[in-house]
């Protein structure tokens, strides 16, 4: 099911800084449903939403961020606007009152893509503590 799946996709997919598919959706190779665009952040609905909203916040030049873990000080910038970038899609998608922003960081997290992306997620009552 889900779970097993996300694992064996962050099993796979180890963090190597090859490109990521993140590159052709910002590229606008891939077509996606696109919620919120600046010159230095992109937001897109996920493929497999898990909630009504379900959107991908992501920085648009990955710099080296292909994970949380591997942030240094100069990125305190970009770190900055993708969490501000978060709040305009919640307030965009009708669900300022409740949304969660997930970042998952590596294997045991289950990323499954490495570039680094913040879920934005509601429309529905959330669970604590997540899985
Ligand atoms: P994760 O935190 O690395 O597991 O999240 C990756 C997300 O990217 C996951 O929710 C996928 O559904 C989503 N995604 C996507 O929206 N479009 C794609 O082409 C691919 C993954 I590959």
């Amino acid at each position: 099911h889900d779970e097993e799946a996300a694992a064996k996709a962050a099993a796979v997919n180890a963090d190597n800084g090859a490109p990521t598919i993140f590159d052709k959706i910002i590229a606008k190779e891939i077509p996606s449903t696109i919620v919120y665009e600046d010159d230095k952040v992109l937001a897109f609905k996920d493929i497999s939403p898990q909630a009504p909203v379900h959107v991908l916040v992501i920085p648009k030049f990955r710099d080296g961020l292909t994970q949380l873990g591997k942030a240094e000080q100069r990125h305190g910038e970009i770190l900055g606007q993708l969490l501000y970038a978060a709040r305009i899609v919640a307030e965009k998608e009708g669900i300022l009152d409740g949304f969660r922003v997930v970042i998952n960081n590596g294997p045991s997290a289950c990323q499954s893509v490495y570039h680094l992306h913040l879920h934005v997620l509601g429309g529905r009552q959330m669970k604590w503590p997540p899985g």
